[in-house]
């Protein structure tokens, strides 16, 4: 349908959404088609949303005592791994293909595994090293030595520390602990906080001051990404690694974690799950180790619905990582690696229902990161038409958004060719920074992707096609 060319953009692209039925998600009522009104990632978020797989490590007293959430009574004596290598941990991360390393420098138990001056309930208490190791410092240069972004996870709970509950004291403490962690360690690409608050000791809830711990952050590692409890990265609100099929890194702001802002954020989120039962590692979960299927599902429902998968591989009391997790881990890989080696579309012929000067179709098939294909900005339904030069079995698309402009699409189409009309073979919402859409084997020759909502004139990175189990 041709429209008045004197309406202005804005109106036109709003016009094109209102057109489009139900509301996609709580943030409808941002969309706006003006792009400056469009929240933006970071260049930090962006990375980390592109790095796409991250790796937690839950390792600390819990790990001697074979439980999930410690007293906070514990005896120092017990932490003692006989043979720590953080090396080990890193270097199999890295070879797996995850570019974030988390370590937990503090569980809700409160024994720390750095040095900290700040308390006695920590490594220096422990006959580890005759209390001279430092877990942190070991991951941290192993870490940076492997060219990995590294991260910490810093509870906020603490049921050892006698001031929690006693709000400024406590939050002092807490301060002077991320000081620690931020100045002590080299680069810090991560801060996770944990959203569970018990009581403490003396019966008294805690009330954080997020906004100071923030400061502190802020102001010590600018770059740093501040993690769940925090404004940069959002819980999925799982901890089974799953996105809803409709995700959008564009959110309303959380009161506490947004505190003044009040304009939809860039807000991305993050799957947590365990590659076993626990978070941390128990001796009779060796056997527990979720099988290739459950990882597989997982990824198709984190990475491939716009989401970071954010998986925790628990170091034993050993201080490795045990064996039936690395085989794990490389059946994981192995996968990805097989079923993405051969993209059926890359560089075919393409046209599309236009495209703005620049950014013409065949730039949504060249494999750049820099290149999208961007329809006229006047057209409702902009189609791109994908020619693979022959029929070919296809069982996989993955789509990608240029983020760093932002997350547009909103409701999408795709069509495969059957010789005499075009047959529908999926109906998707969000795209993102990626969309894997899965069907049965299909032979295709010519597929097309429309676009029939978008908050703004979309900016297709990539369309990829594979056959793979
Ligand atoms: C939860 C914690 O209570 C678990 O122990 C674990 O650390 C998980 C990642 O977050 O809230």
């Amino acid at each position: 349908m041709k429209r008045n060319i004197s309406f202005t953009r804005r109106q036109l692209i709003v016009a094109g959404i209102a057109a489009l039925s139900t509301p996609v998600n709580s943030n409808a009522h941002v969309q706006k088609g003006d792009s400056s009104m469009q929240p933006l990632p970071t260049p930090q978020q962006t990375a980390w949303q592109e790095a796409e797989l991250s790796m937690f490590f839950h390792f600390g007293m819990n790990t001697f005592t074979n439980r999930e959430w410690g007293l906070g009574t514990e005896d120092p004596k017990l932490f003692n791994p006989t043979h720590l290598d953080c090396e080990q941990w890193v270097h199999t991360a890295r070879e797996m293909g995850f570019k974030y390393l988390i370590l937990t420098a503090k569980h809700h138990d409160g024994f720390c595994l750095w040095p900290s001056k700040y308390t006695d309930h920590s490594v220096k208490s422990s006959p580890w090293r005759n209390g001279r190791g430092d877990v942190v410092r070991d991951f941290a240069r192993a870490c940076h030595g492997a060219g990995v972004k590294m991260g910490l996870y810093l509870s906020p709970w603490d049921l050892n520390q006698p001031t929690y509950g006693d709000s400024p004291a406590y939050n002092r403490y807490f301060m002077n602990q991320l000081t620690e962690l931020l100045t002590g360690y080299g680069e810090v690409s991560e801060v996770w906080f944990d959203g569970a608050n018990g009581e403490g000791p003396n019966g008294k809830k805690q009330e954080y001051d997020w906004q100071g711990f923030y400061k502190v952050i802020r102001t010590l590692q600018p770059e740093a990404l501040i993690a769940i409890s925090g404004p940069d990265i959002r819980w999925v609100g799982n901890e089974d690694g799953l996105a809803p099929v409709t995700e959008w890194c564009i959110q309303p702001p959380d009161p506490v974690y947004h505190s003044g802002i009040h304009h939809p954020v860039w807000w991305p989120s993050e799957c947590d799950t365990s590659i076993r039962p626990g978070w941390f590692w128990h001796p009779e979960e060796d056997s527990k180790v979720k099988p290739l299927t459950q990882l597989q599902d997982i990824y198709y429902r984190s990475v491939g619905h716009n989401s970071v998968l954010l998986l925790n591989v628990p170091p034993n009391s050993r201080g490795l990582l045990s064996s039936p997790d690395i085989a794990r881990l490389r059946e994981f890989h192995d996968w990805r690696d097989k079923l993405f080696s051969r993209n059926l579309a890359a560089r075919c012929h393409t046209v599309a229902s236009g495209s703005s000067e620049e950014h013409t179709p065949e730039r949504a098939v060249d494999g750049r990161e820099e290149s999208f294909w961007q329809p006229n900005p006047l057209e409702t339904l902009p189609w791109i038409e994908l020619n693979l030069g022959r029929s070919q079995a296809v069982n996989h698309c993955t789509m990608r958004e240029y983020i760093p402009q932002g997350q547009r699409v909103a409701a999408y189409t795709l069509e495969r060719w059957d010789g005499v009309t075009w047959q529908p073979l999926v109906t998707g919402t969000t795209i993102g920074q990626k969309k894997i859409d899965r069907f049965e084997t299909v032979n295709i020759q010519r597929l097309k992707l429309t676009i029939r909502q978008a908050r703004d004139t979309p900016q297709i990175r990539g369309i990829e096609l594979y056959n793979g189990e």
